[in-house]
């Protein structure tokens, strides 16, 4: 073929090239090993001096100038395929960003790191104890004999077919935070400042102020000297860090078995003003804990001497305090999982 017709040929392949990976076939067609303008150069050596320098001439120019178009070509793909890429990956600086949710604590944490608070400010040390319990932390050792009728004020999730090992006494899952009293007077020498928050089981039927799983902050305060107007100023001193104003409470008369005399701690309704309604099952009072001074039963069990060492002892129903302290009307919201609810703590 004449190289005239060959570079026709040349240029329109060239101009119907659009991708790198044509091109290299393209330039490999012409200029390879094996291309069209190598074998013609290769064949030159066959030719007479006159056409030699003739045909060598005119196809060294011709390469030349195809070297010169592919790369021509070569930059032009790789522009056009920038180009395209930024077209596709081109970011709207203005859009708003996908929002992040964010975890927080829930209401009943908030309450509980606030109530941990200021009892640490009164000097009294936190201290946990087990979800699962047996008899004689639960009952006994709070004075509450077997077969005695006062056990049945704690309706009990009982743990079937397990003894435990100490005192072949039955497991079950705790019904009040009192147990840890008694652990903790077990290892320790009065004096004693202690609040225990936790998770509390009762085998009973819930309603707007009930659950059968819910939290209690039991406190025991042990020392010299130590009177029921000790106890009242603690707790005053308390519900005004707690609730951050002048709160109305008042102690009731009442009966537990670790404790001699024995107090119901209300508060007057934050829900309904002290008028009455479902929360308050309409006495405009709600009860927030059981207290009183510890039985001198409860000191011998664990070995203190109980004509030298006296205190309090209390049950803060932890829900409780949250309903009143955020105006919640329905203790089950707290263990609804419903974000509704949740995010607006
Ligand atoms: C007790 O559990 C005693 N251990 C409290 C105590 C401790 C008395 C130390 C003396 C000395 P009570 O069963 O009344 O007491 O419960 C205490 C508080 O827990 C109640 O005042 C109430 O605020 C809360 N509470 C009781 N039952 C429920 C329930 N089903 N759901 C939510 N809160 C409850």
């Amino acid at each position: 073929m004449e190289i005239k017709n060959l570079k026709k040929q040349a240029q329109e392949e060239l101009n119907l090239i659009g991708k790198i990976e044509e091109l290299k076939k393209f330039e490999e067609k012409y200029l390879g090993k094996e291309g069209k303008i190598t074998k013609i150069l290769r064949s030159l050596k066959n030719l007479s001096d006159k056409e030699r320098k003739k045909i060598g001439k005119e196809t060294n120019e011709f390469k030349d100038y195809l070297l010169g178009e592919i790369e021509k070509r070569r930059e032009e793909i790789r522009k056009r395929e920038i180009e395209e890429k930024e077209k596709e990956e081109w970011i709207d600086i203005t859009i708003p960003p996908k929002k992040i949710e964010k975890g927080h604590l829930h209401p009943l944490s908030l309450a509980q790191e606030r109530i941990e608070e200021i009892f640490v400010s009164f000097g009294f040390s936190v201290i946990e104890g087990p979800e699962i319990e047996n008899e004689w932390y639960n009952f006994d050792a709070l004075n509450i004999p077997k077969d005695h009728p006062a056990r049945d004020l704690w309706d009990t999730f009982w743990i079937k077919s397990q003894k435990s090992k100490v005192k072949s006494q039955k497991w079950l899952l705790r019904t009040h935070t009192s147990p840890v009293q008694v652990r903790y007077m077990e290892k320790h020498n009065p004096p004693l400042r202690i609040i225990s928050p936790g998770r509390i089981f009762r085998y009973e039927a819930t309603d707007a102020s009930h659950e059968i799983n819910f939290y209690q902050v039991e406190g025991l305060m042990i020392d010299r000297d130590i009177t029921v107007a000790n106890f009242y100023f603690i707790m005053d001193e308390f519900f005004k860090s707690f609730f951050r104003k002048e709160t109305k409470i008042r102690l009731r008369p009442s009966f537990f078995p670790f404790t001699e005399p024995s107090f119901e701690i209300d508060i007057v309704c934050s829900l309904c003003k002290g008028k009455g309604c479902s929360v308050c099952s309409k006495r405009g009072w709600i009860e927030l804990a059981g207290a009183g001074m510890v039985h001198p039963n409860v000191l011998k069990a664990v070995k203190i001497d109980p004509k030298k060492w006296q205190g309090f002892a209390f049950g803060l129903g932890l829900d409780r305090l949250a309903m009143i302290k955020y105006k919640i009307n329905d203790i089950r919201l707290f263990y609804s999982g419903d974000l509704r609810f949740l995010r607006q703590f």
